[in-house]
C-alpha cells in the first residue's frame, strides 16, 4: 500500500482519506474518521486529507464543517492525490461502481457506502476490480456499518460460539416512516436510476447483511413481495439528503417514483434455517427500527437498533424455572469496540458505528488483512437484493384467497 511517508507525533504513519460525498452519509463517515484515532490506538494516523463534490462553494463550506483539510470538485482529481491512499465512497449507488473501480485502478485502498452497486452487474464488477486491486495489496471493504454496533458483533460472536445451538430461525425487520407524506418529494432516493431500488437497496441490504453476519452463513433462496404506495410524488425543488425534504416539492408538477417503499420477503439459509425480512419506509411512527431476533435449538437472540447498547439473551439450557430472556448491557470494556470508549453503561449510539467501521479498516490496511464485508460479500447482498426483486416480479408464489360469496 503507498503511504505518503510523513508521521506524526505518534511516529505512526498516516494514512490519507479522501471522501466524496458530504450528505448524511458523508457527515456520518466524517465523524468516524474524525474520531476514531482519538479514541483507538491505531497502527496508521488517519487524516481528513480531502473531501469532494461537485458544487465548489457547498463543498468548500463541507470541508470546513466536517474538518476536512481541501476540498475537490472532481472526483478524478481526487483520486490523482498522492496525499490520498484510501478514497471513501459516499455518493448515491450510481456512482459507486466507477468511482470504486477507477480508486482501484488508480492504487488507492477503497471504502464504499452500501449498498455496494444499483446492480448484479455492477457489483460484479466491483468484485472483480477489487480482487485484481487485492493480488497489488489493495483493500476494498463495503460499509454495512450496522455489523459494528458492539451488540451486533456481540451476536455472532455468541452464535459463532454455539450459544444458540443449531439455528431454526433469523428475523429481521428494518423499519423508518419519512414516506408516510404523500406530498414527501421526489428525492434521488426514490428514482431507480440512481438508487437502484427502494427500501429494499437502502434497508434491505443491511438487514440481509446483518442477518447473514449474524448467523455466520448464507441466504439461499428467497420469496419476495415489494409493493410502491404511492406512485408519483411532487418534484423536488432543491438538493435533499433523502430522509429530509431538503428544498422542499416544487409545486404542482409530480413524477414517477420508480421503486419500491417496501419490501417483505422470506428466505432459507444453508443451514436449512427460515428467516423472514421486512424492509420499509412506511412504518408510521417508527424511525430507524431495525429489529433482530434469532431462535436456536438451545436459546434465543433479540435485538432493536433503537436500543443499540443491550442485546436480549435467553439461554434454553437453564432451568425452566428461572429461565427467561435477560438483558445484556453492551458496554463492558471487554465487549467488541468497547475498550476506546467510556466507563461502563455510558451508552453509544449510531455514530460510533462509523469510527468502529474505521477502526477495523485502518488496522485491515496496516496489516494487509482483507477487512470485511469485503466486495464479495457485497455482491452476495447484490444477488439476495435482485432475487427478492425477481421473485416479487414473477409473483409466483402468491396464491390469492378466494372470497367468501
Ligand atoms: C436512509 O433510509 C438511511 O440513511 C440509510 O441509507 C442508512 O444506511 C441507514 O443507516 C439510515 O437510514
Amino acid at each position: 500500500m503507498q503511504h505518503n511517508g510523513e508521521q506524526d507525533e505518534t511516529e505512526r504513519p498516516r494514512l490519507g482519506v479522501g471522501m466524496i460525498g458530504y450528505a448524511f452519509m458523508g457527515a456520518a463517515h466524517s465523524q468516524g474518521w474524525r474520531t476514531v484515532g482519538r479514541v483507538f490506538d491505531l497502527p496508521l494516523a488517519p487524516e481528513l486529507t480531502a473531501i469532494c463534490g461537485r458544487d465548489g462553494g457547498a463543498v468548500r463550506a463541507a470541508a470546513d464543517r466536517l474538518g476536512w483539510s481541501h476540498a475537490e470538485t472532481d472526483w478524478r482529481a481526487l483520486l490523482d492525490r498522492d496525499d490520498v491512499q484510501l478514497v471513501d465512497i459516499c455518493t448515491p449507488g450510481d456512482s459507486h461502481a466507477e468511482i470504486a473501480i477507477a480508486a482501484l485502478e488508480a492504487g488507492k485502498h477503497v471504502l464504499c457506502e452500501k449498498p455496494l452497486a444499483n446492480s448484479v452487474e455492477e457489483a460484479e464488477a466491483m468484485a472483480e476490480a477489487a480482487e485484481r486491486a487485492g493480488e497489488r495489496g489493495q483493500l476494498a471493504m463495503v460499509g454495512f456499518n450496522y455489523r459494528r454496533v458492539p451488540a451486533m458483533t456481540l451476536a455472532r460472536r455468541l452464535i459463532a460460539e454455539g450459544r444458540l445451538g443449531r439455528i431454526r430461525h433469523v428475523r429481521v425487520v428494518y423499519l423508518q416512516d419519512w414516506l408516510v407524506d404523500p406530498e414527501f418529494p421526489l428525492t434521488w432516493r426514490l428514482e431507480r436510476e440512481h438508487a437502484g431500488s427502494g427500501a429494499l437497496g437502502d434497508l434491505g441490504a443491511h438487514i440481509v447483511d446483518l442477518a447473514q453476519y449474524v448467523a455466520g452463513e448464507h441466504i439461499i433462496g428467497v420469496s419476495a413481495m415489494t409493493e410502491t404506495f404511492v406512485r408519483e410524488r411532487p418534484l423536488l425543488a432543491g438538493a435533499s439528503a433523502g430522509l429530509a425534504a431538503g428544498g422542499g416539492a416544487s409545486g404542482t408538477a409530480h413524477g414517477p417514483v420508480t421503486v419500491d417503499d417496501a419490501a417483505v420477503f422470506t428466505a432459507r439459509l444453508a443451514s436449512g434455517a427460515l428467516a423472514t425480512f421486512e424492509a420499509t419506509r412506511f412504518a408510521t411512527g417508527r424511525k430507524n427500527a431495525l429489529r433482530l431476533e434469532v431462535n436456536g435449538e438451545k436459546g434465543s437472540l433479540a435485538f432493536d437498533l433503537e436500543r443499540l447498547n443491550e442485546l436480549s439473551f435467553h439461554d434454553d439450557t437453564e432451568p425452566a424455572v428461572s429461565a427467561g430472556f435477560r438483558r445484556i448491557l453492551v458496554t463492558e470494556a471487554d465487549h467488541p469496540y468497547l475498550e476506546g470508549w467510556w466507563p461502563p453503561g455510558h451508552a453509544l449510539g449510531y455514530e460510533h458505528t462509523f469510527a468502529h467501521q474505521a477502526r477495523d479498516l485502518v488496522h485491515a490496511i496496516a496489516t494487509g488483512t482483507q477487512p470485511e464485508p469485503s466486495f464479495a460479500d457485497g455482491l452476495r447482498v447484490q444477488r439476495v437484493l435482485a432475487a427478492v426483486e425477481e421473485s416479487a416480479a414473477k409473483n409466483s408464489s402468491y396464491t390469492p384467497i378466494p372470497a367468501l360469496e
